[in-house]
């Protein structure tokens, strides 16, 4: 591939997008190689994914304003859904996927973000959508997730000024979870970068989630992601339903006879994701 490199730590899965030298700007060969990228993660193996992009100036800097310069209305459609089905896939992927945002996260860049479950960033983040003063919408899904993941009416605060907004104020409107800066000694030298310690704390995150019970996490998802589409009665008929099929799991199982035996020196064994 030549946009995408995809490395398995442990139980995690690694996605960097590496088109560095346009900021990591989606064209239709990087999102094409996402999608045969997911297609091929081995789900018996990782547990969790993490999706950065390559450089530690930028994260993904839109679709590629390039391409879509000169397309024509039923081609805008055609490349909308494509990077629609991408991200689709993305956040209703079985296991969770980590945004580790390095850098700026415009446009397509803060719509793949929000695809994802969590999103992490590094303090140089910018987030926006700019589409309008390109002459656009946002068309992968930034009219809809931005709405649902802050609030309407700072999703169209954004939307209608195009106006970027950096690290500390995505975090406080609860569009990121998280921000890391620099590690800095006594004397002030930086003994890690914030895209060092952003990249640290996402892999800690993912060996975290994909310690736990891996049916559990994925119904989780599920639950959380189909119960939002669907009013609340609905919604706890999805949790039931997910929360009564783990007991047909053997995980289930180990994790509640390990929490009842009450010999204090057994070893808890990684569970077997069945
Ligand atoms: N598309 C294509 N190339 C890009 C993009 C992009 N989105 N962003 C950056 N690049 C390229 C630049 O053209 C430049 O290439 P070159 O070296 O060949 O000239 C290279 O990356 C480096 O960029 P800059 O020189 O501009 O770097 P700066 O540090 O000066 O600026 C910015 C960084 C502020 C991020 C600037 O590059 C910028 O404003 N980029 C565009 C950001 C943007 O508007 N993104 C939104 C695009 S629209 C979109 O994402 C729509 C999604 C929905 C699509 C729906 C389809 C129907």
């Amino acid at each position: 591939m030549e946009y995408i490199a995809y490395d398995v730590k442990g139980a995690v899965g690694v996605i960097t997008i590496t088109r560095e030298r346009a900021l990591n700007a989606l064209n239709s060969q990087v999102l094409d190689e996402l999608n045969e990228t997911l297609d091929n993660v081995d789900l018996d193996t990782v547990r969790c994914l993490v999706l950065t992009g390559a450089g530690s100036k930028s994260f993904v800097a839109g679709a590629d304003i390039g391409e879509m310069s000169t397309l024509t209305k039923s081609e805008g459609e055609a490349f909308g859904k494509k990077g629609n089905d991408v991200f689709r896939k993305l956040e209703t992927f079985p296991i969770p996927v980590i945004a580790a945002v390095n850098g700026f996260a415009l446009g397509g860049g803060c719509e793949i973000s929000m695809s994802c479950d969590i999103r992490l960033c590094s303090d140089n983040a910018v987030f926006g959508q700019p589409e309008v003063g390109l002459g656009i919408t946002p068309g992968f899904g930034g009219t809809q997730r931005l709405a649902r993941l802050v609030s309407p009416g700072m999703a169209k605060q954004l939307i209608y000024t195009a106006r970027n907004i950096k690290a500390d104020e995505a975090y406080r409107i609860g569009l990121v979870n998280a921000v890391y800066s620099a590690s800095k000694d006594e004397e002030g030298n930086v003994t890690a970068t914030a895209q060092e310690n952003l990249m640290a704390a996402a892999m800690k995150m993912a060996s975290g989630i994909a310690k736990n019970a891996p049916i559990a996490v994925r119904n989780c998802k599920k639950a959380i992601n189909e119960g939002l589409e669907v009013d609340m009665d609905s919604a706890l008929v999805v949790e039931e339903k997910l929360f009564g099929d783990c007991f047909e799991t053997e995980d289930q199982r180990y994790g509640m006879a390990f929490f009842l035996d009450k010999n204090k020196e057994k070893v808890k064994e990684p569970f077997k994701n069945r």
